[in-house]
Parts: C-alpha cells; sequence; structure tokens
C-alpha cells in the first residue's frame, strides 16, 4: 500500500531521454566522478520509467491486466523500483558536493566532439549540438564530468549501485515471453477476433521502454566494468561495420535456416555493401534486427519451394545504401510474398500463432535467443529496435511474388531517444 502510493508519486514525474550521442558523450572517458554521477542520474530517472510502466499495465484493459502473467511482471517492476528507492545516496562531504559541481562544469566545455567519423562533422545540426552541451532535463543535468578523486562513500555507492541495477536487468530477462504468456491468457478468456488496437499500442510502449531501460543499464554497466574494447563507449560500438554485422547475421540465419528444415544447404544470401559502411550504433541491436529479417526470408523462400529444392532456391539479395541521413538496409527475398490485406498482421503482438507450448521453451533462455519461429515478436520488437534510435522498419510485399524489407538506421544519431508519457 505504501509502495504504491510511491509509485504513484513517481510515475506523476516525466521521464527523461537520453539519445545515443549523449551516451556516447558522457561515456567516452569514463572515471570515478563521470560513473558517480550516471549512477545518481539513472538512480532518479530508473524508478521514474518503472513507475510509469506499473501506471501502464494497471491501466490495460479489464482482465488482461488481472491476468496471472501481467500481475507477475507487474510485481517484477515494483520489486525493482522498491530496491532502488531503498538503495541509500551516499552521504557527501560540502568538499566532495564542490568538486562534483565545479568538475562537471569545466568538463562540458573541454569534451571533445563525438562525431568519429570526419565525414560527418559538416552533417551536425547546430541546433541539436547546442543542447547537447547544456542540455538541461527539468531541473536535471546530465554532463560529462572530468576525472576528480572520489571518497570512499562514493565509491561503494556506485559499486551498490551498479550491482543493483544488475540484478534489475536480470530480473526482468523473462519479461517478453511472460508478457507473451500474459496475452495468452487473455485470448483464451475473451477470445478477440479482431487486433486490439489499444493492447497493440500498449505493448509497442511498453517494450520501447523496456529497451530503453535496458539500454541505460547495460551502458552504464559497461562502463563501470567493462569489457574495454576498442571503437567502444560502453555496448555503442562507434565503428560498427555493417557488412561485418551483416555477414554474421547471414551465417547465424542460414544456419538456423538449415538446422530446422533439415537442408544441407540454405537459399543464398547476396549482399550488395559499397565500400566500409561505418557508424555509430549498438551492434547487438542490429545484429538482432537483421537476423531476424534474415529469417523470415529463408523461411518465406524455402517453405515456398520445399525443402527439397536445395540448391535452386532464388537467393535472397541484402543491399546496404549509405546517404547523408540515413543508412538502409533492404532485404529482399522471393518467397511469395504476402497479401497486402495481411501485412498488418505481421506487425502485431496478439496475432501471433504460436501457441503457449511453443512460448514455454523460451521461457528459461536469454533474451536473443530466436528459433525459426513464424510471425512471433520477432518483427515488431526489431522495428522498436530500429525506432529506438530514430530509424524504423517497412515491409513492402509483391503477393506472388516476394517481400521486400527496408531497415533504416538514422547516421546521426542524435534522435532523441523516443519516450512515450
Ligand atoms: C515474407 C514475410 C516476411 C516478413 C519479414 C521479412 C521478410 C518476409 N518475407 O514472406
Amino acid at each position: 500500500p505504501k509502495l504504491h502510493e510511491k509509485i504513484q508519486h513517481f510515475a506523476r514525474f516525466p521521464q527523461t531521454g537520453v539519445s545515443l550521442r549523449q551516451m556516447v558523450l558522457f561515456g567516452q572517458k569514463p572515471s570515478q566522478a563521470s560513473l558517480f554521477k550516471a549512477s545518481q542520474f539513472l538512480h532518479e530517472e530508473l524508478p521514474i520509467r518503472l513507475a510509469h510502466r506499473v501506471k501502464d499495465l494497471e491501466e490495460l484493459p479489464r482482465y488482461l491486466s488481472e491476468m496471472p502473467s501481467i500481475l507477475k511482471v507487474k510485481d517484477w517492476y515494483a520489486q525493482s523500483f522498491q530496491e532502488l528507492i531503498e538503495l541509500p545516496p551516499p552521504r557527501l562531504s560540502r568538499e566532495m558536493k564542490e568538486k562534483l559541481k565545479h568538475a562537471s562544469k569545466n568538463a562540458s566545455q573541454t569534451i571533445p566532439p563525438c562525431v568519429p567519423n570526419p565525414a560527418n562533422v559538416h552533417l551536425a545540426r547546430p541546433h541539436l549540438e547546442a543542447r547537447l552541451m547544456t542540455l538541461p532535463i527539468g531541473h536535471r543535468y546530465f554532463n560529462p564530468v572530468e576525472d576528480i578523486r572520489c571518497s570512499p562513500e562514493v565509491l561503494t555507492y556506485t559499486d551498490s549501485f551498479v550491482k543493483t541495477i544488475e540484478g534489475v536487468k536480470r530480473r526482468h530477462d523473462p519479461v517478453v515471453t511472460t508478457v507473451a504468456q500474459g496475452i495468452l491468457e487473455y485470448k483464451e478468456h475473451r477470445k478477440p477476433q479482431v487486433v486490439d488496437t489499444e493492447v497493440e499500442k500498449f505493448l509497442d510502449r511498453f517494450y520501447m521502454s523496456r529497451i530503453g531501460i535496458r539500454m541505460l543499464i547495460g551502458q552504464h554497466s559497461t562502463l563501470y566494468r567493462g569489457p574495454f574494447r576498442q571503437d567502444y563507449v560502453g555496448v555503442i560500438c562507434t565503428k560498427t561495420s555493417i557488412r561485418e554485422i551483416a555477414q554474421d547475421a547471414i551465417a547465424n540465419a542460414r544456419y538456423i535456416c538449415e538446422e530446422h528444415y533439415g537442408l544441407f544447404k540454405a537459399p543464398e544470401v547476396k549482399m550488395f555493401c559499397p565500400g566500409d559502411i561505418e557508424f555509430m550504433y549498438v551492434p547487438s541491436h542490429l545484429n538482432h534486427m537483421i537476423f531476424e529479417l534474415l529469417k523470415n526470408s529463408l523461411r518465406a523462400v524455402v517453405e515456398r519451394y520445399g525443402s527439397d529444392y536445395e540448391d535452386d532456391y532464388p537467393p535472397i539479395k541484402l543491399v546496404i545504401a549509405h546517404g547523408k541521413e540515413d543508412i538502409t538496409i533492404k532485404i529482399s527475398d522471393e518467397g511469395g510474398g504476402i497479401p497486402r490485406s495481411s501485412l498488418p498482421d505481421v506487425w502485431a503482438y496478439m496475432y501471433t500463432t504460436a501457441e503457449r507450448q511453443e512460448l514455454e521453451p523460451e521461457f528459461n533462455k536469454s533474451e536473443f535467443k530466436a528459433p525459426m519461429a513464424g510471425f512471433g515478436y520477432g518483427l515488431p520488437i526489431s522495428r522498436l529496435y530500429a525506432r529506438y534510435f530514430g530509424g524504423d522498419l517497412k515491409l513492402i510485399s509483391m503477393e506472388g511474388y516476394g517481400t521486400d524489407a527496408y531497415l533504416h538506421l538514422n547516421r546521426l544519431s542524435n534522435s532523441d531517444e523516443p519516450l512515450i508519457m
């Protein structure tokens, strides 16, 4: 009862977005002080975001909000919220406070531009650039910090804060499958004939928020613990090579396809990539999206031609284009396409044909497992990953021939973090 009031209170505060560029700017030169400042920021921000999700879960249509799996997920959010607000902030001496205050002021003026590719510099948007440096976020500031020595209390705090958020991230690993369970429970309860747009919108918001929270936690934990790799700032790679990621995703998707259909050789994937395209991105997100699209294409092709067709499958084409604003990856298959009328179903969470039994095995596995599933959650969630950093994912289908998937990625990476309420 007391906890719930606190949650309601925190849910009244607006969430604060953090863009990819801000994360890179902030994490470029991790120091005791900057990790502490980031911990302070997240210690305020994460409870607000978690509280918003509890509220959303409560405002779901009746019956759905009462399904056991949904209640379970809500409880995880409330538990994580509680852990965070009960973690005591460090006692700061006046001296320490002063040092930290001045450290962030000085550093924000001397931080080097974070654009790794000189070709990008002329594309920078001055109005966004200016905002980046002095970004007033409500009453809070999120600025880089120069290196100063921190007191033992501060170091202990940062360490226990990181441990806490890592625990939160682990607790929430099974959220997607558990919410999917909840949707199935709801469908058994009242059979909806059509795609419920309210529930679809909720799930988009909910999973988008989850991506954001996990990104912030993953970034912070990696900045604190490493691995510290060349060209990486936390989980962000400043020189992500699309060609390499695509090659990796192609090999994995074809392997999965061969396993699943018992093929000697999966359909070929021909890549067209003009030179080495490097840009700032989160490699795991990119890999996840390309892998997901390829699985769908491979599946369509194999199921159209049958599994005896072997060497003669029409190849899948993967074309990479880079413009000033966008990098676009087009994946074209000749898998027979999908009728235009069923295109919306491809993006619908509730439409999934997977039954409870199919969800179960995924239960204990971590995030990015992915068997050769049908139209599950893979596509809508991949679209959320794309949108999270200002990109998008679109499908155009020619019924009777094949499908083109367009994955647009924002090259400038300074889009604001999407936060819906
Ligand atoms: C299809 C259906 C689909 C969804 C997503 C990506 C590619 C494809 N191909 O036939």
